[in-house]
């Protein structure tokens, strides 16, 4: 046997591969980060900086990874699931080949924590740029039916280490470390109560909810207007007009949803059936106001509370109604957008906007049929209006009209009309 044919032996010894066809877990995880955090001054025991860094890094591997379906973060590790089952062909990345995955996904992770925590503070960038860092990745495969217990497991993790930091750094004039002891390992729900009782009131504005629960991202499909995606001056193709929608496919970030009580939400990425659409309304609107800026990571802007709250009382006044729950979904310029499909493919779509200083709640509506190819109604307002009948209880008048086949707008009632 020659030298090369001898080298390539040993080499191929550990060459080996992880079975097909069955889900893929990668966890990364930041090498020595107490240290790490450290020397980049990073804020104890949650820092904003480290979060972004880790949320950016997590949506660089999900795009980075074929096959990725899902990605959920917290403190300085990632978990991505992969699937390789679409069809028959689908090909695994990097061949399933278990050390170049690890190689590759650490390398990339590096690369992209370490330029965007670098740069994510302008006054930070030159002493950070002394500061080494790494992660390390591992990876294997698991029983279908242990995928959503692996994510739970990452995420008990998240909330118990929140509880216990949070204890520690919340209440120093506390025995904290005596209640920990005598509840350390047991029960981390009994120190929640506990601390939720101490800081009482303040308990929400302390810490962001993600720094509980983590981060996750899927893939979801929305719907954008088609003038909106076309090149400038490009033609509408035909069959199509300027009222025309397209299905896009996007990676939403999001505060991550309590596994224990919302397994559905691993289960769906791993079947492959996860549109944004299929939540109900009032969850997906909780998931919105979640939503950091840069949701997206196409510079959006977080949610408005008030656009949060007058859409709250909308699904609300809505859920009074015998009709379809509507799909919810945020906007880009800080909006949530409500709206109801008809199966003649008719849309009726209530805009909740960011506020810009002319009205407390400005909200715009449209009925928008395709056939005619117009629009039936459309309108804005102030959601906050509460002279009779007020906007919010009209437009769920509109919605039952719709919903009911309607091809007509009832008119918004003057207030006599509707006192009277
Ligand atoms: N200051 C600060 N530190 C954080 C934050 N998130 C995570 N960390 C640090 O990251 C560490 C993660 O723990 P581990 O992964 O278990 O420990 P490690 O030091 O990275 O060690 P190895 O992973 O074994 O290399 C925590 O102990 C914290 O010190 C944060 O938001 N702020
Ligand atoms: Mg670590």
């Amino acid at each position: 046997m020659d030298l090369g044919d001898r080298m390539k032996e040993y080499e191929r010894a550990y060459d080996i591969r992880l079975p097909r066809r069955l889900p893929v877990i990668l966890r990364i995880d930041g090498n020595h980060f107490s240290k790490t955090t450290k020397a980049l001054k990073l804020r104890k025991p949650f820092d904003w900086e480290m979060r972004d860094a880790m949320v950016h890094t997590m949506r660089a591997l999900l795009d980075y990874c074929s096959g990725a379906v899902l990605g959920y973060t917290q403190s300085d590790e990632i978990s991505l699931l992969l699937r390789n089952n679409q069809a028959h062909t689908t090909e695994p990345m990097a061949g399933n080949r278990i050390q170049k995955l690890c190689s590759l996904v650490a390398s990339e992770a590096t690369d992209a924590f370490t330029r965007r925590i670098r740069h994510v503070n302008p006054v930070s960038t030159a002493r950070r740029e002394q500061v080494p860092v790494s992660f390390d990745c591992r990876v294997f495969v698991l029983p279908e039916d242990e995928v959503v217990n692996y994510f739970l497991w990452r995420q008990q993790d998240a909330m118990r280490n929140f509880i216990l930091s949070a204890c520690r750094w919340d209440l120093p004039n506390y025995d904290v470390q005596g209640v920990v002891s005598k509840m350390h390992g047991r029960n981390s729900v009994e120190l929640r109560e506990w601390y939720l009782k101490v800081v009482g009131d303040q308990a929400n504005t302390i810490h962001h909810p993600g720094f509980e629960m983590g981060w996750s991202a899927r893939r979801v499909q929305t719907e954008q207007a088609l003038t909106a995606v076309l090149p400038e001056n490009a033609k509408i193709p035909d069959g199509q007009d300027e009222f025309s929608t397209v299905l896009r496919s996007r990676w939403h970030v999001q505060v991550c949803p309590k596994l224990t009580t919302n397994r559905d939400y691993v289960g769906e990425a791993l079947m492959g059936d996860h549109r944004v659409y299929d939540k109900p309304g009032s969850e997906r609107l909780a998931d919105c106001a979640n939503l950091m800026a840069n949701w997206g990571y196409d510079g959006e802007q977080a949610i408005s509370p008030l656009a949060v709250s007058a859409a709250r009382r909308f699904l609300a006044l809505v859920a009074q109604e015998p009709i379809q729950p509507p799909f919810v979904a945020p906007v880009p310029d800080g909006g949530v957008q409500v709206e109801w499909p008809r199966e003649d493919g008719s849309l009726f779509e209530v805009e909740f906007m960011a506020p810009d200083g002319s009205v407390l709640e400005p909200i715009s509506w449209t009925w928008n049929r395709p056939d005619h190819g117009g629009y039936v109604a459309a309108g804005t307002g102030d959601a906050a209006d509460i002279s009779p009948p007020g906007v919010l209880t009209y437009l769920a008048t509109v919605a039952r009209a719709f919903l009911d086949g309607e091809e007509s707008c009832p008119d918004l009632p003057t207030s006599s009309e509707a006192s009277g």
